[in-house]
């Protein structure tokens, strides 16, 4: 089918987008709209004495000025989390977290009042009007200052700044196999802090609506219905009582899909004012204002026998959750990323503890890949180590470790269980289409003309489509994750498609089509999708987690089934047949065995007109499935990587990537395609360049603009060659199909370190933390034993 499953159709909503006719929040204006802008926290700890707004409210154009105090006098409730998760000593901690700051500021940044003008700029001269009087307080500001003795506590409840400590594994197992193995190889990992910078930043426009209409909000968020439903909780109003619209969106990459206080200030003061209010970041803002992501510190151990078979593997990791718990922030280190730590490799005994801990930073929370590039890059870190301590080729050590295809299902010894997957087959794809045989030619040319060459390689797998709600449940969420669609099927047959998830930059109108198109053989032009706006579709989930496809387009699969059934059963009725032999296939319907049959399009009108409808049936054709997966959808994938390192700058080239991607079914090649090269990017910048950092005693941020926050652009990155295979679809839901939306930002920080550490290892370079900047590789080089001027 040229527009089913499995085609290279391009992506419709290029066209809107291409001739700037997408509708982002910031396009859209309002008569009679104020503009907010917030004043934010000069100080990472400090308790705030006083706010004198009056000559802020006297300014030009300034409607009102608020603070935490009037929404404490309102009864607005705390920012709430999605996701506590359970620790080994109960759940995590979740301290108050107001939308404007009460008392206290624990971050640079935190919002302290509102400013509320007829122009932005009339709010921004008004913000600078207020004078906060501070009382500066002690800080701590790096996770692994937050437990020491003493350490200033974030939190008056929360002593040694713990909000949980989360384990899984078997720690006397793990400690048996460590004392009778041949060689135990111990690596201190940091996974640095890194913020999303998309290309759009966040942005609010609520409308207070007319007395008992729902206030609206339009919001840049990948998960319209949680916050509908956490707005509603925190201002105590019904669900129905707000109606969340996400727009057109410029990227979102998991930071935009939480809770923000703006939202909820923007909802709260369009009531009170009954005026419409918008509020957009400016970049700079977006440095202080956006959740951030990563920050691990790890200590890791692996325990080998002496043909380099991994015994066990002993994970210690401290996370920083900056100052509040976000909305799934605590999971994320935790229940996401310890779930993931046995890898595509059988280490049968395997001890995970994570302690989370507060510190005076923003909140941390997800990001491309969430946990799973952290689970890869420890244990491809610790396989690259261990092979040369080993002294075994890096490729043979993998091959010897993996998980047969045969072993499927395969139960980890941490708990998730691997459906499917054959992990050694991708990876010897990966090694062909990299000619790893030949690298060694290609190192040696390099090093006669001086430069040192390098190669990468990283295996991962990813539990895309976070699954099921009961196990989530079990882990202390606080919501579902199971997804929505409804297929409402018109009288000329073509199809209105409402889902809970969010496009914003995967292609989703093009996808769920194809789908559509697969299922019930309609023209690819006559299916509409819908998704983001509360509205429209009444329940939904959002997307994040690569869950888009796995949990949407199975919810889909189920509704257009119901649909068929429906379909089936007229047909049956209006050919006078039995409903068994009635086949459908392409677009008709058709008694088997004969040329009797009718299409899609007559069967929708026959619905439609209820002229003739079996005895009871109800007219029209409209479902509605909702789909909770019974298990996450395994993806996985290999990375190969080759660089060229200068010896006496430090400076790094990437020259090639290669990268095999087992997404089972692909619904469309040239979007996974777009989707595996956007997160290998992602992936790439924070191997090589992004970095958050913040000056360990104030909790300034240093790099707060993009003068001083690398992000990789177009001529740091090689052309990417990047294939799937489909052998191993996924067995539990519908299509077969696992995310691919995160699969390239997951493998890419340990294929590009794994890439820089061989180049140098002539030099006796033995370990290098990221970002992999020149200044970096250059200390390395000059630290390193046999550096060049040694
Ligand atoms: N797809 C497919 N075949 C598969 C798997 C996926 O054709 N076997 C298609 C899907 O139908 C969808 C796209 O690929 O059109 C991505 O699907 P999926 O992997 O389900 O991921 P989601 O749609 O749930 O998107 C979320 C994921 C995440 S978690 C982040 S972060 C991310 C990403 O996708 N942020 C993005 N990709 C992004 N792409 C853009 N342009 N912008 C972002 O912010």
């Amino acid at each position: 089918m040229t527009e089913g499953i499995g085609a290279r159709v391009l992506r419709k909503e290029d066209q809107r987008f291409l001739t700037g006719r997408g509708r982002f929040v910031a396009d859209l204006r309002v008569d009679g709209e104020l503009h907010f802008v917030l004043l934010r926290s000069l100080h990472a700890s400090a308790r705030i004495r006083s706010i004198d707004m009056s000559r802020a409210t006297a300014g030009t154009g300034v409607v009102a000025v608020f603070t935490g105090a009037d929404m404490q006098a309102d009864g607005v409730g705390p920012m709430r989390s999605l996701w506590l998760v359970r620790g080994a000593d109960g759940p995590a901690k979740e301290p108050a977290r107001w939308a404007l700051a009460r008392e206290f500021v624990r971050y640079v940044g935190e919002p302290i009042a509102v400013v509320l003008a007829e122009s932005q700029s009339a709010a921004i001269d008004a913000a600078e009007e207020i004078i906060v009087d501070y009382e500066e307080l002690a800080t701590v500001i790096r996770s692994t200052d937050a437990s020491a003795a003493g350490a200033p506590l974030v939190h008056d409840s929360v002593p040694g700044n713990l909000c949980v400590r989360f384990s899984r594994g078997d720690p006397e197992k793990v400690r048996s196999a460590m004392a009778r193995a041949a060689r135990v190889v111990r690596m201190d990992l940091v996974n640095h802090r890194i913020a999303g910078a998309a290309l759009e930043p966040r942005a609010v426009l609520a409308l207070p609506g007319s007395p008992g209409e729902p206030i609206t909000l339009y919001s840049t968020t990948q998960v319209p219905h949680h916050v509908r439903r956490l707005v509603a909780e925190q201002l105590d109003l019904p669900e129905a009582g707000v109606r969340v619209i996400a727009p057109d969106m410029g990227g979102g990459f998991g930071y935009k899909g939480k809770h923000y206080p703006e939202e909820t200030i923007a909802v709260w003061a369009a009531r009170r004012l009954g005026r419409p209010v918008k509020w957009i970041a400016s970049r700079s803002e977006s440095f202080i204002a956006d959740l951030q992501a990563r920050d691990h510190v790890t200590r890791a151990e692996l325990a080998l026998d002496a043909y380099g078979r991994f015994l066990a593997l002993r994970v210690s990791t401290l996370a920083n959750l900056g100052a509040y718990v976000s909305t799934i922030g605590a999971a994320i280190p935790t229940a996401i990323y310890s779930g993931l730590l046995a890898g595509v490799y059988t280490t049968p005994a395997i001890d995970v503890e994570v302690t989370a801990v507060f510190t005076h930073t923003p909140p941390t929370d997800a990001y491309r890949g969430a946990g799973r590039p952290e689970a890869c890059y420890v244990l491809e870190r610790l396989a690259d180590r261990a092979a040369r301590e080993l002294g075994i080729d890096r490729a043979e050590i993998r091959r010897r470790n993996f998980i047969p295809a045969a072993s499927m299902p395969y139960a980890t010894p941490i708990g998730p269980i691997y459906d499917c997957g054959d992990f050694p087959r991708i990876f010897a794809r990966a090694l062909a289409i990299s000619d790893y045989a030949g690298f060694e030619r290609r190192r040696a040319l390099a090093a006669a003309q001086g430069r040192l060459r390098g190669l990468g390689l990283a295996c991962f797998v990813e539990s895309s489509g976070v699954a099921p709600s009961k196990l989530a449940g079990t882990l202390g969420a606080r919501a579902g994750f199971y997804e929505s669609a409804e297929i409402r099927i018109d009288a000329t047959g073509s199809a209105t498609v409402l889902l809970g998830t969010h496009d914003h930059g995967q292609g989703h109108a093009t996808t769920f089509a194809q789908i559509v198109v697969s299922r019930l053989g309609i023209p690819f032009k006559r299916v509409e999708i819908v998704e983001g706006d509360t509205g429209r579709v009444p329940y939904g989930t959002g997307t994040f987690g690569s869950r888009s496809i796995a949990v949407g387009g199975s919810a889909l699969v189920r509704a257009a089934d119901k649909i068929l059934d429906k379909g089936r059963r007229i047909a049956a009725h209006l050919l006078e047949a039995s409903e068994t032999d009635i086949e459908f296939s392409g677009n008709l319907f058709r008694v088997g065995g004969t040329d009797r049959q009718l299409s899609f399009a007559d069967i929708a009108f026959a619905a439609h007109t209820a002229h003739n409808l079996p005895p009871g049936m109800e007219p029209g054709l409209q479902e509605t499935a909702f789909y909770d997966p019974r298990a996450f959808a395994f993806s996985n994938g290999a990375h190969v990587c080759e660089v060229e390192v200068d010896a006496e700058t430090g400076a790094m080239q990437l020259l090639g990537y290669w990268v095999v991607d087992d997404v089972g079914t692909v619904i469309n090649p040239t979007i996974v395609e777009g989707q595996v090269h956007g997160g290998l990017a992602q992936g790439i910048g924070q191997a090589m360049i992004e970095s958050i950092i913040y000056d360990s005693l104030t909790g300034q941020l240093y790099s707060a603009s993009f003068l001083d926050y690398g992000i990789p652009r177009a001529d740091m990155l090689p052309g990417f060659v990047s294939e799937t295979d489909e052998s191993q679809p996924c067995t539990h839901n519908p299509l077969g199909a696992k995310g691919c939306g995160e699969s390239g930002a997951i493998g890419a920080p340990a294929a590009v370190t794994s890439a820089v550490l061989d180049a140098l290892a002539i030099l006796g370079v033995n370990e290098i933390q990221m970002p992999l900047t020149p200044e970096r590789i250059w200390r390395a080089i000059r630290a390193a034993a046999n550096h060049p001027g040694a």
